[in-house]
Parts: C-alpha cells; sequence; structure tokens
C-alpha cells in the first residue's frame, strides 16, 4: 500500500473512491460534503435519499459508511463517512479510526483500489489537525485492505504541513 499526500481538492481526484466527510442525515452539508454534491450532481443526493429510505432509516451511524454512485466527479465512487466530532471531555478517537477502516472496507467490498480522502472531521467537527492526522495515518497504515493507493487530499498548506510532519 502506498500513502501519499495531495495539497488540493478532493472533488478533482481521479481515484476509483472518493470518501465524503459527510453527516448521518446522508443529505449534504458544507465543506467536503457541500464540495462533493455540488461537483458530483443530484445523482449523489438521489441515491443517498434512497438510502436513508431504506438501509439507514435513523441516519448513518458515526463511525461507519456507506458508498454511491460518484456522479459526474472523475471518481467511479463516493464512501460516505460520519466522523465525531471533537469533544475535550470524551475520547472519541476510536470512531475517528473506524471512519478510516470502515471507508476500507467499503472500498473493498466495491474493489477499489485508489482511495482519497480527506481529513475528516477536522472542519465544522473540530477535531484538531494534528492528533487527525496521527489516527488516521496510523489507521490506514495498519488496515488489512487491496486498496493499493491511498491519497489524503489537504485543503490547506497548513493542514498538508501537518500531515507531512507525521507521514
Ligand atoms: N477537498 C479536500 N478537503 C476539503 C475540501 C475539499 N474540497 N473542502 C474542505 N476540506 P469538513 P467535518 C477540508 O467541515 O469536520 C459538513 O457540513 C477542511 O478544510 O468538510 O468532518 C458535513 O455535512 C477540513 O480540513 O468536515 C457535516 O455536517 C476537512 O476537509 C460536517 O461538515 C473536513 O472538514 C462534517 O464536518
Amino acid at each position: 500500500m502506498q500513502i501519499t499526500l495531495v495539497h488540493g481538492d478532493i472533488t478533482e481526484q481521479s481515484v476509483d473512491a472518493v470518501v465524503n466527510a459527510a453527516n448521518s442525515s446522508l443529505l449534504g452539508g458544507g465543506g467536503v460534503d457541500g464540495a462533493i454534491h455540488r461537483r458530483g450532481g443530484p445523482e449523489i443526493l438521489a441515491e443517498c435519499r434512497l438510502l436513508r429510505a431504506s438501509r439507514y432509516g435513523k441516519g448513518l451511524p458515526t463511525g461507519e459508511a456507506v458508498a454511491t454512485t460518484a456522479g459526474r466527479l472523475p471518481a467511479r465512487w463516493v464512501i460516505h463517512t460520519v466522523g465525531p466530532v471533537h469533544s475535550r471531555t470524551e475520547d472519541r478517537s476510536g470512531l475517528l479510526a473506524s471512519c478510516y477502516r470502515a471507508s476500507l472496507r467499503v472500498a473493498d467490498e466495491l474493489g477499489a483500489r485508489s482511495v482519497a480522502f480527506p481529513a475528516v472531521s477536522t472542519g465544522v467537527y473540530g477535531w484538531p489537525m494534528d492528533d487527525a492526522a496521527r489516527i488516521s495515518l496510523e489507521t490506514v497504515r495498519q488496515a488489512d485492505t487491496a486498496v493499493e493507493d491511498i491519497r489524503f487530499v489537504l485543503f490547506d498548506s497548513a493542514a498538508y504541513a501537518v500531515f507531512e510532519a507525521r507521514l
């Protein structure tokens, strides 16, 4: 498995699957989620609505992952995962690690060989970048997966520098 870092926009990555930092509603939001739905088009939301109506009536639980089409993105699938909101009083790092493990499990089920991840939970959900970099890099390194190419796509240069130092 090769892990690479990219400074850029996850919606521009030509990979088998891009991971979305979604919320449990699966119905869109801001940040990466907003960008993926905007650039990928309405097909993604249509599949998310079907998932809500079938498997996830109560929403996708934190730490889990599910795939849809990638619509017009240069990828085949979007894997939606729900990161934990950061807490200063409770250790939720297991849930953050679970996002990466669950996403790679779904990627394996799809037969995806290349996967692009954003830094899940580090925006609206408030997770400190350095801790998120440590957890996500450790988790994917230890994952038992057939995915060969894992890209962390960092939106700003500060986030990129933090991941680079950890890698
Ligand atoms: N490509 C790569 N990274 C990005 C992009 C992009 N286009 N846009 C933002 N980031 P966030 P969360 C970075 O807030 O913290 C949404 O409203 C961003 O700088 O997208 O898991 C959902 O619907 C940050 O480092 O996700 C949920 O309600 C990282 O991606 C909630 O936000 C994650 O930021 C999820 O919050």
